[in-house]
């Protein structure tokens, strides 16, 4: 039997009405007609014998012309499948004509495929590749038991890694007896895990290739069955390399605005939904502003009078529209931007306070649409403009709702449940794990001073945005730039919806890690490097005794 769920949004303005559609089986598209004096809803039983696509009526006097109708099929991964958004007419049957959406079967061989590299650039932070055993018996011997990705389920199992990588190995007490696990190649040694659930979590620096042991070394237990091997192989070309990256360079933004009085100038934001590179080995259908998250950096000036065009791509298959926080006026603009697949529309506001704000798409169901990437900000400068620095960078949190468990392989399908649940598999810095780790680091020198725009998507989780090894010279809290600065900050709060300025110079060089200090989320792929070249500053930090 199919189920549907509905329920009403006001959102911008706009009174909504959102309905999802959901089907036993997948691949279903439905109908949907507006009758605007029918039973309150119809739903056709669907016909999965057949495969005949059925029809769905949604007849309900709730429903109006004109109410914008978000649909959604229920996939086989469990994740509900957005397939349109779209408006309705009167007595007309809108869904009709646009491209009905296939959901991805899910991979062969089991949902998740965790235990694959996560290859972040190697860190001593951040391992490259993770694996989870599980003590307990088969057989009637004693065992580890992989948990998650590759290796769920498998007795011993093998863990394949590459050369350098830093590997991270948990062990899970299942049955109560007291275990370890020790990898002597690489003169690594667990706590005991006594207690049923207790655990611990080693980490290591494999080498060259080669085939490597690893054992409890209790006594008895490895006679018993308790050992497996770490194979090292070469480092492959990760397998999603060709996908297209939607991640922004942290270093593209538009320069400072020179002095000047207030004036007009326009923006165009164009949305376009595509299959960007997730990790090494799955991508992800983002729906972005001008293809990469985050949305392109807006930039003007306190007076201005600002021309907002949004243009929804002609291949979209949802309505798209934009709320700038930067706006005084009902909705921040989404109510007059609701644009359908191909549509332009505008609107013009004056920017009437300073400030760094966040925009995002307002069309329901608004997280969803957050939560697949689409977010940015604007900058709205102090009349004096902002004080000179060597180097400015634009950094977006946001996190990422996927059926599978992460890291999977292929295209991966989002979740209404993780999203309503607030579980998400990904925190990511401008739109993916890795983002500006392996692929766009932010880079300057000892010397440099260095301000970083950084902002949260969300859809739901307050960042304490920090930098491992440095200080905030000045922090604007909540991007206010009409207060005075903070001094001397070490970790700043930002709510989603919410956005910091940061300011410091570099005194030191090396590798500096920018985090959410909810540390958790660097394990879902939250991190970021500032690669901070020139030569060695002793009198500030060495090794060894005081000189
Ligand atoms: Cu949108």
């Amino acid at each position: 039997m199919p189920f549907v769920t509905r329920g009403s949004l006001v959102t911008a303005g706009i009174a909504a009405t959102a309905i999802a559609v959901g089907f036993a089986g997948a691949g279903i598209w439905s109908d949907v007609l507006c009758a605007p004096e029918a039973s309150p809803v119809a739903a056709a039983p669907s016909s999965p014998d057949t495969g005949a696509h059925p029809r769905v009526m949604l007849a309900a006097n709730t429903l109006q012309a004109n109410d914008l109708l978000a649909i959604g099929i229920r996939g086989p991964q469990g994740g509900l499948v957005p397939v349109a958004d779209t408006r309705l007419a009167q007595n007309q049957r809108p869904a009709q004509g646009q491209r009905p959406a296939t959901p991805t079967p899910p991979p062969a061989g089991g949902p998740a495929q965790s235990g694959q590299p996560m290859n972040m650039g190697g860190d001593h932070s951040m391992p490259d590749a993770a694996f989870t055993l599980v003590t307990g018996i088969a057989d009637g011997k004693l065992v580890y038991i992989g948990r998650g990705g590759k290796i769920d389920g498998q007795v011993n199992p093998t863990l394949e890694v590459n050369e350098n990588d830093l590997v991270q190995i948990t062990i899970i007490n299942g049955e109560g007896a007291k275990h370890d696990v020790v990898i002597p190649d690489y003169r690594t040694t667990s706590q005991y895990v006594t207690g049923k659930r207790a655990s611990s979590t080693v980490v290591f620096r494999v080498g060259s290739r080669g085939s490597y042991e690893y054992f409890c070394d209790v006594p008895g237990h490895r006679d018993s069955g308790m050992e497996g091997r770490i194979e090292v192989h070469p480092r492959a070309a990760p397998a999603a390399g060709g996908a297209t990256s939607i991640v922004r360079d942290p270093a593209e933004l538009p320069p400072p605005i020179p002095l000047r009085g207030p004036a007009t100038v326009r923006f165009d934001l164009e949305t376009v939904e595509l299959e960007g590179k997730l990790d090494d080995n799955s991508t992800y259908t983002y729906w972005t502003f001008n293809g990469k998250v985050p949305g392109p950096f807006l930039r003007a000036r306190v007076g201005d009078t600002v021309e907002m065009h949004l243009k929804n791509a002609k291949d979209s298959l949802m309505i798209h529209s934009v709320d700038l926080h930067a706006v005084i006026g009902p909705g921040g603009g989404a109510g007059l931007t609701q644009a359908e697949p191909g549509q332009e529309l505008m609107f013009t506001f004056k920017a009437m306070q300073p400030g760094l704000y966040v925009y995002h798409c307002a069309t329901p169901m608004v997280a969803n649409h957050i939560a697949a990437g689409m977010y940015g900000m604007i900058l709205i400068e102090p009349e004096a403009g902002l004080p000179k620095v060597d180097h400015e960078f634009y950094v977006m949190q946001g996190e990422i709702y996927m059926g599978n468990e992460a890291p999977a392989k292929g295209l991966q399908e989002f979740s209404v449940e993780k999203l309503l649940n607030e579980r998400p598999e990904y925190f990511v810095f401008n739109g993916a794990p890795g983002g500006l780790t392996a692929e766009h680091p932010l880079h300057a020198k000892v010397g440099d001073t260095v301000r970083i725009f950084f902002g949260v998507g969300g859809p739901n989780f307050t960042s304490s945005f920090h930098m491992i090894g440095e200080i905030f010279d000045r922090v604007y809290s909540f991007a206010s730039l009409s207060s005075p600065a903070l001094t001397g900050v070490q970790t700043i709060s930002v709510p989603p919806g919410g956005a910091t300025m940061v300011e410091m110079k570099l005194h030191v060089p090396g590798r500096y890690i920018l985090v959410d200090h909810a540390l958790t989320r660097m394990e879902r792929g939250l991190a970021g490097y500032m690669i901070v070249d020139g030569a060695p500053a002793p009198e500030i930090f060495h090794q060894g005794k005081a000189q």
